[in-house]
């Protein structure tokens, strides 16, 4: 409770003191943005910065949405800008760590999301909430438009990249165009792909030489192989003869060797 006024003692009275209100802290201003959702530093993170006017040197949390502004998305992270951002102590001419980086779970990698993100005061009651611009960032799906200039340096396997700026792909990785439909987008898309190892063809000519007949037989007809069979050109004597096996496919066909008329 604060008084202003005078105590003094005249002849006659005392002099008197009226309360009034006591002086209102300014409404903190809270200032940050949303700058981008990419895998410049490695795994798709969203990065921004926020800070408190009015305590400039502290670190305040932010909440993260998706789905929507607050009261319509859902609350999914709540962290600390207190990450280094040299950039924005410059700009803003104060000191503190205020930048935030979040890693964008798996559950959001490979469809379309929208974040939204506001920085919190909470030592006023209640709590000063203020949203960062933009307002809402989308986070698009692997092989839309220019998904990599967007959310790059992409990954192997994700589309779409631009041919002609090779930063869109991740180190050691080209932009391959026109590939979409092999990973199941318009064919149009074009996709960051490991460089294909090159491959020398070389063409060689086999001969192969018919090798002899299979060995001779020496015991009874059912053991023998295929193509042998047994004549006897005498009264007494055994003699086994190879003859080729018949070509079923020619089994109608005229015959014209000598060897077959024989048969
Ligand atoms: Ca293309």
């Amino acid at each position: 409770m604060t008084y202003q006024g005078s105590v003094f003692q005249s002849a006659t009275a005392w002099g008197t003191l009226t309360q009034v209100a006591a002086p209102t802290a300014p409404t903190p201003v809270l200032r940050g943005y949303v700058d981008v959702i990419s895998r410049l530093h490695g795994p798709l993170t969203l990065y921004g910065w926020a800070y408190n006017t009015a305590a400039s040197t502290t670190s305040i949390p932010v909440e993260i949405y998706v789905g929507g502004v607050r009261g319509t998305g859902t609350l999914v992270a709540t962290i600390t800008a207190n990450q280094s951002r040299p950039d924005v102590n410059q700009a803003h001419q104060i000191t503190g760590n205020h930048g935030f980086a979040w890693p964008i779970p798996t559950t959001y990698q490979s469809g379309t999301y929208q974040f939204s993100v506001y920085a919190l005061d909470q030592s006023p009651t209640p709590t000063v909430r203020t949203p960062l611009k933009p307002t809402s960032i989308t986070l698009l799906a692997p092989g839309h438009a220019d998904y990599c200039k967007n959310h790059g340096p992409c990954i192997a396997g994700h589309g779409d990249c631009d041919p002609v700026t090779p930063s869109q792909c991740q180190s050691g990785l080209q932009c391959v165009n026109n590939v979409g439909a092999n990973y199941g987008w318009n064919a149009a898309i074009d996709v960051c792909e490991a460089p294909q190892p090159v491959v020398t063809t070389r063409t060689e000519t086999i001969y192969i030489r018919a090798t002899s007949p299979p060995a001779r037989p020496t015991s009874s007809a059912s053991s023998r192989p295929q193509g042998w069979s047994t004549t006897k050109p005498t009264a007494t004597t055994t003699q086994a003869v190879y003859r080729a096996p018949r070509d079923p496919a020619r089994r109608h066909a005229p015959q014209r060797h000598g060897l077959e008329r024989a048969r």
